[in-house]
């Protein structure tokens, strides 16, 4: 039976990534970590550990005495945050993975899962249908260290036989919890201010096209990635999704269709500077075609479920 640790169970993926893998593995085999407090319902379903990830003892000692076989690493400071304090965010996104990469080559970890992200690409980067192998000149620090992982799972993968996995995800939306400090934050923010109060001042100009991916579709994406075959995996860098490519004007057309009166206007911040270096889309073939990535949601269909959870949850 597999022993599954999760680090960064609190954050935008990891608060329903955990649930996920709890009803796939059994609650009592999925071990929640994080330096903040977790969610209620990771709580109540299952264990929950305070781990720093900068603490390779403590982290190891979880690893043995749980006989931990998968781990899921998601601690990390994303995009915005990362360019207000650049070297310790630098030091938490590389000293991370590698602790990880380390204690899995010696205890032997089957299978590691550690996502990229679209920050990778650079303003070198062709911008429309990014490739999956292209140019690579990212200019933002939290790109830097995704790029630079990307390079140390592939070595880690080729030189000691580390089976780590990863996508390149764009940015994600979600209604459980809040996005953790990115670019694409926006994207989020948005759904609660129109519900609140029919209104969003955007930090991104109305024209920033960039790829997001309903959290539903992320998940499966992950989880479909972790259980295929290793000899269907043709690359061990990062695989590109493409997810659905769209503009915050695209997006408050969208929302307005379902609330009328909603308005929005645009104050661009730090963040246009690094949503204009990203891809607008992206070609993800490699990633549909060695293990059958797949998507459900479009842009009206997320639209929908998104204001329908977030004034449930809003009451
Ligand atoms: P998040 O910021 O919401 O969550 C990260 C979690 O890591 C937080 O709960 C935080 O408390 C925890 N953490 C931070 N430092 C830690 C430490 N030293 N030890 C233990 N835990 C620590 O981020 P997220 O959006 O859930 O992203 C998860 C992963 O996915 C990250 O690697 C991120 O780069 C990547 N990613 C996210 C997106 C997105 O749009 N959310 C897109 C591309 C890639
Ligand atoms: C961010 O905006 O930093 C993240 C990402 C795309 O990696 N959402």
């Amino acid at each position: 039976m597999d022993k599954i640790l999760v680090i960064g169970c609190s954050g935008q993926i990891g608060s329903e990534l955990t649930l996920e893998l709890r009803k796939l593995y059994g609650n009592a085999n999925v071990i929640a970590t994080d330096i903040r407090p977790a969610p209620q319902d990771i709580l109540e379903s299952g264990p929950f550990e305070v781990l720093d990830v900068l603490d390779i003892s403590k982290l190891q000692l979880i690893l043995e005495h749980e006989k931990v076989t998968q781990v899921y690493h998601l601690a990390a400071i994303l995009s915005g945050n990362a360019e207000k304090r650049p070297l310790p965010s630098w030091e938490i996104n590389m000293r991370s993975l590698m602790n990880i990469l380390e204690l899995s080559k010696e205890l032997k970890i089957k299978k590691v899962f550690w996502p990229s992200s679209i920050a990778v690409f650079g303003p070198t980067t062709p911008r429309f249908d990014t490739p999956q192998y292209t140019v690579m000149e990212p200019n933002t620090v939290y790109g830097i260290s995704k790029l630079a992982g990307e390079r140390w799972i592939e070595y880690y993968f080729n030189k000691y036989g580390v089976d780590i996995r990863s996508l390149r995800y764009p940015g994600l939306i979600s209604y459980k919890t809040e996005a953790g400090g990115g670019t694409t934050d926006y994207a989020v923010e948005i759904f609660y201010e129109a519900i609140r109060q029919k209104r969003y001042e955007c930090f991104l100009s109305p024209e920033s096209a960039l790829p997001m991916m309903f959290m539903p579709d992320a998940i499966k994406a992950t989880i479909d990635l972790m259980e295929a075959d290793a000899s269907r995996l043709s690359l061990r860098s990062s695989y590109n999704v493409a997810g659905i490519s769209f503009t915050p004007r695209m997006l408050a057309v969208e929302i307005k269709k379902r609330i009328p009166d909603f308005t929005i206007t645009y104050k661009p911040d730090f963040r246009q500077a690094i949503a204009n270096s990203w891809p607008a889309s992206i070609d993800d073939t490699v990633a549909k075609k060695d293990w059958g990535l797949q998507y459900e949601y479009d842009l009206p269909k997320m639209t929908d479920v998104m204001l329908r959870e977030i004034r449930n949850k809003l009451g």
